[in-house]
């Protein structure tokens, strides 16, 4: 395309959708320049002069005129129906061997799980094969969208929503929360490669999983999305900087550095740092099971000035 209005599209469901836009914005232009000419010519041409103060002359229908435009929009109308039909439903076809990835959103990160057994704050999609993702939310309602992808699909607490993604072009792409869910919601993205289909089987193997174990419970959890950490690259500003926890921890005067990051992980409000508003999630200490915990307080103890 000439002008980009559209982002690429990275996957063949992008592309049939992309199809079903333009074909609609073709049939509007038509009728819009229908629309408009006719209007043109009438205006230019039944112009009264400049003295001319009678009336027009009276007009009653025009039988052929009002069928023509009652039944060509029927047309236009109908075969759009027709064509976003048979978009949606190849769309939502996910042949008989597709890859199956959990995606579970919480306040504010994503963890994309693969069928063997491994999590991931990033996604990691094979080109060519088709991808069913298993859509669900830790606590309110998000919402998946990669642009390039184009589409969309809620992630809703209780509840799992597929979404198809057979991905033809390889790049890395932004995944955006699309659903406004709290204070962290500007942040809460991440990021799917697609790969080719050996570097796919060689990260379902090597798992990939790189750093210490504490740094994928930081990252599944979206502590990054509020907390500045420096081992972790976070960058986050709504809650204090936790490169400095050692130096707070004393000030705070709750016990050992440990218990301190422990409390202020699973009951956030026993202590408010001062300055700062009660907008951590207090969902963590039923969230992350008992052993994630502890990685994430050993990682963030030892990361700590
Ligand atoms: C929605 C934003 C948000 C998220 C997500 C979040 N926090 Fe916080 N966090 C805060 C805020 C705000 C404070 C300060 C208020 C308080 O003390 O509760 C805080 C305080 C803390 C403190 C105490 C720091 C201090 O200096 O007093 C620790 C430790 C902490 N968070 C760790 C985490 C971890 C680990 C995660 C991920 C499991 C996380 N936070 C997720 C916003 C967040
Ligand atoms: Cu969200």
């Amino acid at each position: 395309m000439f002008i980009p209005w559209m982002p690429v599209a990275a996957s063949r469901q992008a592309g049939r959708i992309h199809f079903v836009y333009y074909f609609a914005t073709g049939i509007a232009i038509a009728v819009f320049s229908i629309v408009v000419a006719v209007l043109a010519y009438s205006v230019l041409h039944f112009r009264v002069g400049p003295d001319d103060e009678s009336d027009g002359p009276p007009t009653h229908g025009h039988t052929t005129l009002e069928i023509a435009w009652t039944a060509i929009p029927a047309v236009l109308v109908t075969a759009i129906s027709i064509v976003s039909a048979v978009v949606l439903a190849q769309n939502g076809r996910a042949g008989s061997n597709p890859l199956i990835v959990k995606v579970k959103a919480v306040q504010f990160a994503w963890a994309f799980t693969y069928p063997n057994g491994k999590s991931y704050g990033s996604l990691t999609l094979p080109k060519n094969r088709p991808v069913k993702l298993e859509i669900t939310s830790g606590d309110v309602i998000h919402s998946f969208w990669v642009p390039q992808f184009s589409q969309k699909q809620d992630a809703v607490p209780g509840q799992v929503n597929d979404l198809v993604i057979t991905p033809d072009r390889l790049g890395t792409f932004p995944v955006v929360c699309t659903e406004l869910c709290g204070l962290g919601h500007a942040l809460m993205r991440s990021h799917a490669d697609v790969v080719t289909p050996a570097k796919f089987a060689a990260f379902m193997k090597g798992g990939a999983q790189t750093g210490p174990p504490g740094l994928a419970v930081f990252q599944q959890n979206g502590c990054g999305g509020c907390h500045t950490f420096k081992p972790a690259n976070a960058t986050g500003t709504v809650g204090p900087d936790l490169d400095n926890l050692k130096s707070e921890a004393a000030k705070a005067n709750r016990g050992p550095l440990t218990a301190f990051i422990h409390e202020s992980i699973v009951d956030p409000a026993a202590y408010i740092q001062p300055g700062y508003p009660d907008a951590m999630p207090h969902v963590f200490g039923t969230q992350i099971p008992a052993n994630q915990l502890t990685q994430l307080v050993q990682y963030l103890s030892k990361g700590a000035k």
